[in-house]
C-alpha cells in the first residue's frame, strides 16, 4: 500500500517516521526548502527512538492512503494539491473543528476522514522531532462509505507501533480534543510554560476550566453528546502531555501564524451563532492576535 503524510511538521514528520520505520512504503510530503535536509532521514527521540528514510517529496504521489498533518489553515491548499484515485483514503489529522469538511469541500465527500492525535511531539529542526506524550489517534468520518474503510488506515498505523481506534461519533471525539486543546494552548502559548505546568498554578487551573466550561455550552447548545467530562478531559490531557510545548507555544516561539481561529476562535464564532455567551474564549482569542500581529508587522 502506498502511504503518503503531507506536512513534515511536528505531527507529519513522527507519523512518517513511525509508519515508514515499520518497513511500509511511505512518502512524507514537505515544502520545496525542505526536501534537501529531510532527504538525509527522520528521526523521533523522547519516549521512542526512531529513524527512518521515507521517500521526500514536494508534491504528493499517487497514493493508496494519506494522512495529511499540516496546520487547519493550510488544509485547503494541502487538499488541492492531491489527486485521489478512486479508492484513495485522506485521512485529515488536526486540531480545532471544519479542517476535515474542508478537505472533502475540495477531494469529494467520499475520499475524506478525521483523525484526532494527543500526542505531544516538539518539533526540533526538519526532520528531528522530541516525543513527550504518547496516545492512540482516533479515527473517524460522518459518511459511512467512508466510516467502513477506516480500517486500512488503523492497521496502518498499528503496523507502525502507533494506537490507534475508530469511532462512530468523530464529532464528538474532535470536540473532546477541542476542550484540551482551547484551554493549553493559548494559555501555554501566553506564559510560554508547558502543558502540565497549567496544573500548578491555581489561577491558571481556574481560567483553564473557565475556557472549557465555556466551549461545553457551546457543545451542548449544537447537540454535540461527548462521554467525557470536558474539564476533566483537558485536566487529563495536561498531565499526559505534561512536558510538552504545545503546538500553539511552538507556534509563537517560531514566530509563526496560530491554529487560534480554529480553535478558541471557533468556540467564539459557533457560540455567537447560538446567543451562548464566550467572554473568555474571546480575550484569550484576541491576545493570540495580538501576538500573531506583533509576529506579522
Ligand atoms: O494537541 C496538542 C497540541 O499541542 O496542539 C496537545 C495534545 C495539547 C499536546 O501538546
Amino acid at each position: 500500500m502506498r502511504i503518503s503524510v503531507i506536512g513534515a511538521g511536528a505531527l507529519g514528520t513522527f507519523y512518517s517516521a513511525m509508519l515508514s520505520s515499520s518497513g511500509q512504503d511511505v512518502t512524507l510530503v514537505c515544502r520545496e526548502r525542505d526536501v534537501e535536509a529531510l532527504g538525509r532521514g527522520v528521526h523521533v527521540t523522547g519516549l521512542l527512538e526512531r529513524t527512518a528514510h521515507p521517500r521526500i517529496a514536494a508534491r504528493p504521489p499517487p497514493s493508496d492512503l494519506i494522512f495529511v498533518t499540516v496546520k487547519t489553515y493550510d488544509i485547503g491548499s494541502a487538499a488541492r494539491g492531491i489527486h485521489v484515485e478512486p479508492d484513495t483514503l485522506v485521512v485529515v489529522i488536526h486540531n480545532g473543528l471544519g479542517g476535515d469538511e474542508m478537505a472533502a469541500s475540495i477531494l469529494g465527500k467520499g475520499h475524506v476522514a478525521a483523525g484526532v492525535s494527543y500526542s505531544g511531539v516538539t518539533f526540533l529542526e526538519p526532520g528531528k522531532v522530541r516525543l513527550s506524550g504518547y496516545t492512540e489517534t482516533v479515527l473517524g468520518s460522518v459518511e459511512p462509505e467512508v466510516q467502513k474503510r477506516l480500517d486500512v488506515a488503523k492497521e496502518a498505523l498499528e503496523k507502525a507501533g502507533l494506537m490507534a481506534r475508530i469511532t462512530p461519533d468523530i464529532r464528538a471525539a474532535q470536540w473532546e480534543k477541542l476542550y484540551a486543546n482551547i484551554a493549553i494552548n493559548p494559555i501555554t502559548a501566553l506564559t510560554g510554560l508547558n502543558n502540565g505546568a497549567i496544573l500548578e498554578i491555581p489561577e491558571l487551573e481556574a481560567l483553564a476550566a473557565e475556557i472549557v466550561d465555556e466551549a461545553s455550552m457551546v457543545s451542548k447548545a449544537l447537540g454535540i453528546k461527548t462521554s467525557i467530562d470536558p474539564v476533566e478531559n483537558a485536566f487529563k490531557v495536561m498531565r499526559d502531555t505534561y512536558n510538552n510545548r504545545s503546538s500553539m507555544l511552538q507556534d509563537v516561539t517560531r514566530g509563526k501564524r496560530t491554529e487560534i481561529d480554529a480553535l478558541n476562535g471557533k468556540v467564539c464564532e459557533l457560540g455567537r451563532a447560538a446567543g451562548i455567551p464566550t467572554p473568555r474564549n474571546d480575550t484569550i482569542t484576541a491576545l493570540i492576535k495580538g501576538i500573531e500581529k506583533r509576529h506579522s508587522s
